[in-house]
């Protein structure tokens, strides 16, 4: 029985990677967050068969002793302060938490269990302004929010514990992937989520900033599967996991509001663009400058030809098919809210 350590297992990721470690026999250890109401986020259902360690990735004592205590032969690093937006808010504790914090456990490993094997959550965002179209392991990076630059730190120094060390060290570069478990500040959940209350009466219209930003969208479900396969590989190394398939936000939108018989047609332009239900005539998007961002990643298409290649890995579920998937999730979490305002 192998034993896994999983950083950030509360979080959408860290769910899914769970579940399919325990599927292949793992131990497997999570490290959670010390908070006032202890908070299981969505690892609630499986909780029971996972040993959690309280540890924090700005602490590299509570990391050592997390190394320690699980003795873990794989180690995922999947902890972050993962919403760009607020990596401007909050920019020194992004960099603590996504930047440095991977040195601590990097040092965790080096010190406690040097032949245990690394994955790094790395990002598309650290191409930011890409370079070129479409991303590959070979595109130049240009990070654009503080979150892009300390994942960039956390990229590197990966690397280089890699060649300095000759730890076991990989980074995944993930393009944004999306689940029923995605966070709700999210632009996809935010879509979803809205579009089920929209359609259940209960919310007017859904605010957003930039419809045109293009990203790259794909399950978190076959996104773990692709962290594990980086690590049953005889070598080290760096791979981009993506659809290869671009859309905007807008699409996304459409596509969304269609799978529950919304046709939305797009009125005006710029800030005073609304989305319309064409059966209704009635505003169900709007835009709302708040959500505009300092610096904007405007498109982000990745190339996984290595990762098919080399680590045997294919996306499973489609754009149409996460769509579909998020919003019935939505909806049946919307229509139990409701069935249970009624009875009170
Ligand atoms: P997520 O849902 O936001 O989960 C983040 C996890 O990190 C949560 O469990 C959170 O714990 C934990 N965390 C935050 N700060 C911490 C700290 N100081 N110490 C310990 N744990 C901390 O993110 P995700 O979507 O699953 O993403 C997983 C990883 O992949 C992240 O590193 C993210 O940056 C990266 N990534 C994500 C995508 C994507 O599209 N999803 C793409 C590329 C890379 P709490 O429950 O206590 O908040
Ligand atoms: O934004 C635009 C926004 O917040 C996507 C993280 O997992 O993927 C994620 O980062 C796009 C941006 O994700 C709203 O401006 C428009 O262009 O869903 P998002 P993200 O910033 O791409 C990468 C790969 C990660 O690594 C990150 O951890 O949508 N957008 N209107 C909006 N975005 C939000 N959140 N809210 C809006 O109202």
């Amino acid at each position: 029985m192998k034993n896994a350590l999983i950083t950030g297992i509360t979080g959408q990721d860290g769910s899914y990677l769970a579940e399919f470690l325990l599927e292949k026999k793992y131990r497997v250890y999570g490290i959670m967050r010390r908070k006032s109401v202890v908070d299981y986020g969505n690892v609630e259902h499986i909780k029971d068969k996972i040993n959690f360690i309280y540890a924090d990735m700005t602490d590299s004592v509570s990391l050592i002793t997390a190394m320690k205590i699980s003795q873990a032969d794989e180690v995922y690093n999947l902890a972050a302060q993962s919403f760009v937006a607020t990596s401007w808010e909050q920019p020194l504790s992004t960099a603590d938490i996504d930047g440095i914090g991977v040195t601590n456990i990097l040092e965790a490993i080096r010190i406690i269990k040097p032949n245990a094997r690394f994955y790094q959550a790395s990002t598309s965002e650290m191409f930011g302004l890409v370079q070129e179209i479409p991303q590959t392991e070979k595109t130049p990076f240009y990070p654009r929010s503080p979150y892009g630059v300390a994942k960039l730190y956390g990229h590197w120094i990966t690397k280089n514990y890699r060649e300095s060390y000759n730890l076991y060290a990989c980074s995944g570069i993930l393009f944004n992937h999306e689940s029923e478990r995605r966070g709700k500040e999210f632009v996809t959940r935010k879509i979803t989520d809205a579009v089920a209350r929209i359609k259940h009466g209960i919310l007017n219209h859904l605010e957003l900033g930039n419809m045109d930003s293009k990203r790259d969208w794909g399950h978190s479900k076959d996104y773990v599967r692709a962290m594990w396969l980086m690590l049953q590989q005889d070598k080290a190394d760096d791979y981009v996991i993506a659809t290869n398939e671009t859309r905007t936000v807008r699409e996304f939108v459409e596509m969304a509001f269609k799978h529950v018989g919304i046709e939305v047609e797009w009125h005006r332009k710029g800030i005073d663009e609304v989305g319309k239900d064409k059966s209704t005539n009635k505003i169900v998007v709007k835009i709302n400058p708040k959500f505009f961002r300092p610096a904007e990643v405007e498109i982000l298409l990745g190339n996984p030809a290595k990762a098919n290649k080399e680590l045997g890995w294919i996306r499973e579920i489609s754009f149409a098919e996460l769509v579909k998937r998020m919003v019935d999730n939505d909806m049946s979490i919307v229509e139990k809210e409701i069935k249970i305002s009624n009875i009170k």
